[in-house]
């Protein structure tokens, strides 16, 4: 074993041990409405090494990684028996997506990746890019993983090699060792990205979260959070979809949005967390934004605060495809603490943390989107007066 290999492992491993084990705090005074952490808690550096490189010697004399990864971001997340679980989108220098569970005692540091990456069995139709699971602890005893399964589109000229379906895969496990693959889910949409399953059944039947669209980037004549029914997960068929968050002209959500996590049941209503897509001079922008719907009909929704919840923001700006946060996790403590495990720029994890008390306040008293910059200065001035009482002028 030459000088090189041997200084390179060393430093390697010490380098991923130390990364695995570095501390994380929250940011000192945040918004009220959570509190990011500093550190991501999962990037590409977490990955195990001997996924990446082949350490034996005699085959990889300069130490060289073998199968590098580009980034490790939209993970879903749940917590079983203490653990903090993510099923995290790698993604391979390839460009291809697959998934792997990383795993902490702690919700905000600490995680480490399992021995192997999931692998999840193929239906007929051979995925090609799987990624952004959506995990439900499901009334029925099960819990499900909704993920986009993206496939060439084979009606194209063979010139065009970058049109692609995107259709939601499904799979279930009971230990999140072993998932079983269960037939996709089948719409009368062109396109189907963001589908997550309700954790309740709903007049017997399983509830859906979908987002039809026309084009697998445009949404088209599709798009906005759609609601939908079915009658067996084990073939899943949609047959009406319900548009219940729609896409608004001059919002953060312009262009197209999609469910994020499963949501979370309180006594006021269903919370929710959603991405929404606008457009700029310098490409689409991604952030996060809340609403609520009635805990009795979670197709209505009666709460929508107005703008973003998380927008990128500092270093989570910049990254393969910057200017983008994306939310596919959250997890409710038993504390009612909740932790939402938020991607930046399609490249790493990180956490903020905030709680039940905290995000209901948020979305029942955040005021409306008023859709015209009139009732932005009109809702500034409600508060400014009501404050009169309360703090001296500065
Ligand atoms: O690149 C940003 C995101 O783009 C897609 O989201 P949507 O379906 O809303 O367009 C997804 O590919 C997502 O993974 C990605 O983070």
């Amino acid at each position: 074993m030459s000088d090189l290999f041997n200084q390179r492992k060393k430093l390697l491993q010490e380098q991923h041990s130390k990364l695995i084990a570095k501390k994380n705090t929250p940011e000192e005074l945040g918004n009220g409405i959570y509190k990011r952490f500093h550190n991501p808690v999962v990037t590409s550096d977490h990955i195990p090494l001997n996924w990446r490189y082949d350490f034996n010697p005699e085959t990889n004399p300069f130490l060289m990684e073998r199968f590098g990864i580009n980034a490790a971001f939209n993970a879903g997340a749940i917590k079983v028996k203490g653990k903090y679980l993510l099923v995290v989108r790698v993604e391979g220098n390839d460009r291809k997506s697959f998934f792997a569970l990383a795993e902490s005692d702690s919700p905000t540091e600490g995680f480490v990746f399992r021995d192997t990456p999931i692998t999840i069995p193929e239906t007929e139709n051979p995925d090609t890019n799987v990624y952004d699971m959506r995990l439900t602890e499901h009334e029925d005893g099960w819990i499900y993983g909704i993920f986009c399964t993206e496939r060439k589109d084979t009606r194209v000229p063979a010139s065009d090699t970058s049109s692609a379906i995107a259709q939601a895969g499904i799979l279930r496990t009971k230990d999140l060792e072993n998932w079983e693959r269960l037939p996709d889910l089948k719409t009368n949409s062109e396109q189907q990205r963001n589908v997550v399953l309700h954790p309740e059944f709903v007049d017997t039947k399983y509830a859906l979260y979908t987002r039809p669209q026309d084009g697998f980037i445009d949404a088209g004549s599709g798009g906005g959070i759609g609601w939908a029914l079915v009658d067996s997960m084990e073939n899943a068929v949609v047959d009406n979809e319900l548009v219940i968050d729609q896409r608004v002209y001059h919002t953060i959500k312009e262009v197209k949005n999609g469910q994020g996590p499963a949501p979370l049941k309180t006594d006021r209503g269903w919370l929710h967390l959603a991405h929404g897509v606008r457009n700029t001079a310098a490409g689409l922008r991604y952030v996060l934004y809340m609403f609520m719907t009635s805990l009795k009909e979670p197709w209505k929704v009666t709460h929508r605060p107005g703008g973003h919840f998380i927008a990128p923001h500092g270093k989570e700006r910049v990254g393969d495809v910057s200017n983008v946060i994306f939310a596919n996790g959250w997890v409710r403590d038993d504390d009612d603490n909740v932790y939402v495990y938020y991607a930046s720029s399609d490249t790493r994890m990180h956490v903020a943390e905030t709680s039940i008390a905290q995000l209901i306040d948020y979305v029942v008293n955040t005021p409306e989107d008023g859709l015209r910059s009139l009732i932005s200065v009109e809702t500034i001035n409600q508060i400014i007066h009501a404050n009169e009482v309360f703090i001296e002028k500065n």
